[in-house]
């Protein structure tokens, strides 16, 4: 027989072998740009730091990501982190100009593994064009070890001025509302554009959301590249989150038949179907511990940070050690739950599903929607 691949991974629950955890190591604040408003919560008219993050924040958010390695290496998971990268720098291009880069906390932003081959997405904002790189020395070594072993980068879009729809941050709530069923976010539709947040792997079958951070084109250019390779894209959409931007806080997948879905943001009606009618659950996660209020200050992600749990296998998952009452539903249905502290974290816009990219789980393509 074959020697097992590498890097071979096709959904996000099959048992975990190799992942990449991020590193705050050098993290800057995101800049305020096209793609982009970071806001203090709670404070809209307080102005965003800029630069580089404390010490002490960077300190804070590395010991929880040291303890999440800590976890999946007494299950038994080979634990790779990125290299280090000075996001304090600024970018230069012949499009755009950024005063500093923003960090290798969320590798899932960038990175993802579809079977043996490792895509790189396009990103959608100027502060993140170059995140890539962090993970690049990792990439060859896995394409130089096994020639099995596809690479793809997906083409970089200018990320000029007319690339992004800017008027959208000031969109009152009402022209919000009026726009939400076309879908049309910070980005416009000439250029490919996605983050690899926003894709579910689930077999042959890869959802993908249209969001604030992936464009009709992005999909379109996945569709182009995966179906030749066996895979069905589906677009998928929420249309009561009017920020979207990544999957993994709104639909996540646990294991062949189960969906946790994110109550306040249904699927548009119809997209259901495919799951319900293969007897899949989509089941409801609870109110997260904490409102959006009460998330930490930079943050600037949901309280739905709360579902962001990371499967190390179909029966056993990580989940943030606050969040009790996912974690009881989630014993209710059978898994071993294992729980890490993870807030520091979600200054960095992720929690654990976010803060990972899984190199190599067990298992090979199945077809779940036949
Ligand atoms: O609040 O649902 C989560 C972003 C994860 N990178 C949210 C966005």
């Amino acid at each position: 027989m074959d020697k097992p691949l590498i890097v071979n991974s096709w959904n996000e629950w099959d048992p975990l072998q190799e992942m990449v955890v991020g590193s705050a190591d050098n993290a800057s604040f995101e800049p305020v740009e096209p793609g982009s408003r970071p806001a203090v919560r709670n404070a809209p008219d307080t102005l965003f730091p800029t630069g580089p993050k404390s010490k002490e924040a960077i300190d804070r958010a590395n010991e929880e990501l040291d303890g999440l390695v800590r976890v999946l290496e007494s299950q038994g998971v080979t634990v790779r982190r990125p290299e280090p990268h000075d996001f304090s720098a600024p970018v230069r291009t012949p499009d755009f100009e950024v005063e500093n880069q923003y960090c290798a906390v969320c590798p899932r932003d960038v990175m993802i593994t579809m079977g043996n081959e490792i895509i790189e997405a396009t990103m959608s904002r100027r502060a993140r064009y170059f995140e890539y790189q962090p993970y690049r020395k990792l990439v060859y070594e896995y394409w130089n070890a096994d020639p099995r072993v596809e690479w793809t980068t997906a083409p970089k879009p200018s990320m000029a001025d007319g690339m992004y729809r800017e008027e959208f941050w000031d969109w009152p709530l009402e022209e919000r509302h009026a726009k939400m069923h076309s879908f049309e976010f910070c980005i416009n539709q000439d250029e490919v554009v996605f983050d690899a947040a926003d894709m579910s792997r689930l077999g042959r079958d890869i959802l993908v959301q249209e969001s604030m951070t992936t464009n009709r084109a992005g999909i379109h250019w996945l569709r182009r590249h995966l179906e030749p390779r066996g895979f069905r894209v589906h677009p998928v959409h929420f249309p009561l989150d009017f920020f979207p931007s990544h999957i993994d806080c709104t639909f996540v997948p646990l294991r062949p038949g189960l969906i946790l879905t994110n109550p306040e943001r249904p699927l548009r009606e119809g997209e259901e179907r495919m799951f319900l009618d293969n007897d899949w659950e989509l089941l409801e996660a609870p109110q997260p511990v904490l409102n959006n209020d009460e998330m930490p200050l930079y943050c600037q992600s949901s309280k739905w940070l709360s579902m962001n749990v990371l499967s190390i296998s179909p029966t056993k998952l990580i989940c943030e050690e606050q969040e009790k009452p996912l974690q009881d539903l989630l014993d209710k249905l059978g898994f071993e739950v294992f729980t890490v502290p993870f807030r520091n974290v979600f200054e960095y816009g992720g929690s654990l599903h976010c803060a990972t990219w899984d190199v190599r789980r067990e298992g090979t393509r199945e077809d779940y929607f036949p």
